[in-house]
């Protein structure tokens, strides 16, 4: 009897070591991968890193490898990794009241409120959570107006898109998408929505005179399709054309926005002012999702309450942040530090990269990308490359890679950033 016990006891005891073992050994990138690819949707297909942490520019992988983010998580982290003032808001607040829903009021959003309307110079914030949540609002909103104000027949109002547009992946995103990897496979369609080629004000001029018109929505810098710049004087002419059809303009600032072009918002190029403008991604730091649509009272009147909203938005975390965010950018003087970082980046590529494989180098403030000839290589095999010497980026398409590092970047990572990559594009000869 007792060896029987003391064999069971034996094995009880190497589980639990064993399983501490398992508890304490931390995982390889590898083992990691293959977890995912075991247990997630594949949804994606991120390039072959394991990220374990971020400071400031940089993330370090589970092995330790240290790298630049050329990504900062899709625009969303601006301020960079772990910004001491943003963790502390975030950690303070949660500590405090961190959701109420908006069946009550919260002692943050009303200062949030004011703050973000004086700072961009609207009446009016409608908070939601995520980018394409508040494009959806903007979207609402126009319809809502076009019937209310513009007196256009009950659901027969037209939305204006342009093609290789992206504003996120819900059935009426997919519904204005030009891009079959966007849209395949969801329909059928929302209707109502037509799409006019990008930066072409005659193209808009023709569409706008329908009567049915309603808005237009566009990023003043397409972010998806590849960080397409459009002609200067596009988004006064936009401004202008929809201000002679009587059509709301929005702007979708989701990626653009705060101060990643190198001013606080793309629009501030041509000193235009949408009608509706959409935030989102960075507005909450990295650490939490907030965004929202600010407009004037004319347009934002026609939402009553009861009538659009979400669970989160407008919490006092996601308000708290929002505050904090705003101050970053404006106390660390960011958008300047973006205009002028992207400034030295541009040069040093121009002036250095072998244009026969980077057919073009193009953006504006921290939002940059290069064209690649794909005669010398696929843009993802350049990316594998990037991150094999250090520098984290993603193609969008076969032959783009953006390059859109957080904007709390200094000359020397800039640099430390352009060695890597004229070192990469000029080997591939
Ligand atoms: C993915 C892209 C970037 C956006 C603009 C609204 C949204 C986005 C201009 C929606 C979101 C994200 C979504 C993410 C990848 C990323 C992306 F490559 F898809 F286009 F950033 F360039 N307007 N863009 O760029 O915001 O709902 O995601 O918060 O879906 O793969 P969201």
């Amino acid at each position: 009897m007792s060896s029987t016990l003391s064999r069971s006891t034996r094995l009880i005891k190497n589980e639990i070591k064993s399983h501490l073992k398992i508890k304490k050994r931390s995982f390889s990138s590898k083992e990691i991968i293959q977890r995912e690819k075991q247990y997630c949707a594949q949804n994606y297909h991120p390039l072959p890193v394991v990220l374990a942490r971020g400071q400031g520019v940089y993330v370090w992988d589970v092995e330790g490898n240290k790298y630049l983010d050329f990504l900062s998580g899709y625009s969303a982290n601006n301020f960079g990794h772990c910004h001491p003032k943003i963790v502390e808001t975030l950690i303070s607040q949660a500590n405090t009241l961190h959701h109420t829903s908006r069946a009550f009021y919260n002692n943050i959003l009303s200062d949030f409120a004011k703050k973000i309307t004086e700072y961009f110079g609207y009446d009016r914030f409608l908070p939601m959570n995520t980018g394409v949540e508040a494009c959806e609002t903007a979207v609402k909103m126009s319809r809502k107006w076009g019937y209310m104000q513009k007196k256009i027949p009950k659901n027969e109002a037209k939305m204006l898109f342009a093609t290789n547009n992206f504003w996120g992946r819900s059935i009426a995103a997919c519904s204005s998408s030009t891009d079959p990897t966007c849209f395949e496979g969801y329909g059928p369609f929302l209707p109502g929505f037509q799409c006019i080629p990008y930066d072409d004000l005659t193209a808009l001029d023709i569409a706008a005179q329908d009567p049915l018109v309603c808005g237009f929505m566009v990023e003043p810098i397409q972010g998806e399709s590849g960080i397409n710049v459009p002609s200067d004087g596009y988004l006064k002419g936009v401004r202008a054309i929809c201000s002679k059809y009587n059509i709301l303009w929005t702007a979708d600032e989701v990626q653009t926005g705060m101060g990643r072009t190198g001013k606080r918002l793309a629009v501030d190029y041509e000193d235009v002012m949408p009608d509706i403008l959409v935030l989102g991604k960075s507005l909450g730091g990295g650490v939490y999702p907030v965004s929202g649509c600010l407009a004037n009272d004319n347009v934002m009147s026609v939402i009553k309450p009861g009538t659009h909203g979400s669970t989160f938005g407008g919490n006092p975390l996601a308000s708290k942040l929002g505050m904090t965010t705003l101050d970053i950018l404006q106390d660390e003087n960011l958008a300047e530090n973006s205009f002028k970082m992207g400034e030295i980046f541009r040069k040093e590529l121009e002036d250095k990269i072998n244009k026969k494989i980077a057919i073009t180098v193009r953006g504006k403030g921290l939002f940059n990308a290069i064209v690649i000839n794909r005669n010398y290589a696929k843009a993802w095999d350049i990316c594998l490359k990037m991150k094999e010497r250090g520098l984290l980026c993603k193609q969008t398409h076969d032959d783009i890679i953006r390059f859109v590092p957080p904007l709390v970047i200094n000359e020397e990572q800039i640099l430390e950033s352009t060695d890597i990559i004229i070192n990469v594009i000029n080997g591939l000869k």
